[in-house]
């Protein structure tokens, strides 16, 4: 028999929370062959990312994983071999009960969020004793050994190196989204919060030599553009321009053409969890929004990020990468450190590259899951 795997997800806002164990929940079925039921309270979430399914249906089998409407008030059923609790939301109690209660044992985790702190590794797989009984494990994903690792699917560094040989290719995954590439330009993705930075990146590209093409799926980061350019009306599709700056508003893509896009372009601008990860696998220079947290305390994992990635930097370009990505999460003015990242830019692209095959040498989240399952038989 399959072992079966319920993972459950609360979607507190955004897509991260779906995003991630949505990719999760796949990979487990695709490459490990268990059976996963997706247990999700925001099937419109789930719908932006997956637009084939069905918002109201209370259980659906979409890429081989059965999605489950998470119903309120719990229905009783019995739980699976493995039990996920994605980023510490709370398990119904009835569902718990029947954990303790269930003659086979059941490995309960809960995944955490990605941080590049010192403390992960010395948390990581760490048990805590529940009041029923069950022991509960911290999963902490993670960009070192010690960790739990980063998502990523097995053929995806292959498929991506072969797209990025292949000119035909990725002009027509840009036209398949209605993109047509600006000679000569630098092509930027743009997902992120609303950043009181972005005006002064902005007027830097507009006022730049080379031109930048800016493409900006539909989010958060638009009403920062409208005010930018003045104007309050940017439709999917709709292209501006400012100066040498293009920009196109694109639609919100599924996953799998999202990784292209960030495949495809010079630098990707990301935020929150997985779309960072993304576009770490990407092998190209990234901008990281993070998301905000009370008493700043995302500045530190910001900073505990920088410290790991910046290994490797020449001073001067680890300098400018630092101070890029402070002023972007500070909201400060960003021309100075954009012409100094600018100066160090076939640098910073060799360094995206070999972080990536650095990071792809360890080994990744699902299976780093399955094995601590398989240990802890
Ligand atoms: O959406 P995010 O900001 O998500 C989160 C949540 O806010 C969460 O609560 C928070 O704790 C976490 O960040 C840190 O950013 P993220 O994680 O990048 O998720 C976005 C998902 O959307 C990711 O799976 C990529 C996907 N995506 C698409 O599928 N198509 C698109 O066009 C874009 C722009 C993104």
């Amino acid at each position: 028999m399959r072992p079966t795997w319920d993972i459950f997800c609360s979607v507190v806002d955004n897509y991260g929370d779906i995003g991630v164990t949505w990719r999760l929940a796949r990979q487990l079925v695709a490459e490990h062959k268990v059976a996963v039921r997706l247990w999700v309270d925001d099937l419109g979430a789930f719908v932006r990312l997956c637009p084939q399914a069905n918002p109201e249906a209370a259980q659906q089998l979409q890429q081989g994983v059965e999605i489950r409407q998470w119903p309120a008030p719990w229905q009783p059923l019995e739980p699976a071999d493995v039990v996920i609790e994605a980023f510490a939301c709370q398990l119904p109690e009835a569902y718990v009960a029947a954990m303790a209660a269930r003659p086979a044992k059941v490995l309960w985790l809960n995944l955490e969020y990605l941080s590049a702190e010192d403390w992960v590794e010395g948390c990581h797989g760490l048990p805590s004793l529940q009041s029923n009984g069950l022991q509960k494990f911290f999963f902490f994903p993670g960009f070192t050994a010690g960790s739990g690792g980063l998502l990523r699917e097995p053929e995806l560094l292959a498929q991506r190196q072969a797209f990025q040989a292949d000119q035909a290719a990725r002009d027509a995954f840009l036209c398949s989204i209605g993109v047509e590439p600006v000679a000569g330009a630098r092509l930027i993705s743009l997902f992120a919060y609303e950043n009181k930075a972005l005006a002064s990146w902005l007027d830097a590209l507009a006022a730049d030599s080379q031109p930048s093409q800016l493409l900006v799926p539909e989010g958060r980061i638009l009403a920062d553009l409208h005010v930018w350019l003045g104007d309050g009306s940017l439709p999917v599709g709709a292209t501006r321009q400012r100066g040498q700056l293009h920009i196109q508003v694109l639609p919100f893509i599924q996953q799998d053409q999202y990784d292209r896009l960030l495949w495809c372009c010079d630098l990707n601008a990301v935020r929150g969890e997985d779309s960072f990860v993304r576009a770490q696998w990407a092998g190209r220079p990234l901008l990281w929004h993070i998301y905000q947290q009370t008493e700043n305390v995302h500045l530190e994992k910001l900073e505990a990020f920088l410290a790991l990635y910046k290994e490797g930097l020449s001073p001067a370009a680890s300098e400018a990468l630092a101070d890029f990505w402070r002023a972007w999460n500070n909201g400060e003015a960003m021309a100075d450190s954009w012409q100094r990242l600018l100066g160090s830019w076939p640098e910073q692209a060799e360094h995206a590259e070999d972080w990536c095959l650095a990071r792809a040498s360890q080994t990744d989240l699902a299976t780093t899951l399955v094995q601590f399952y398989l240990n802890w038989l």
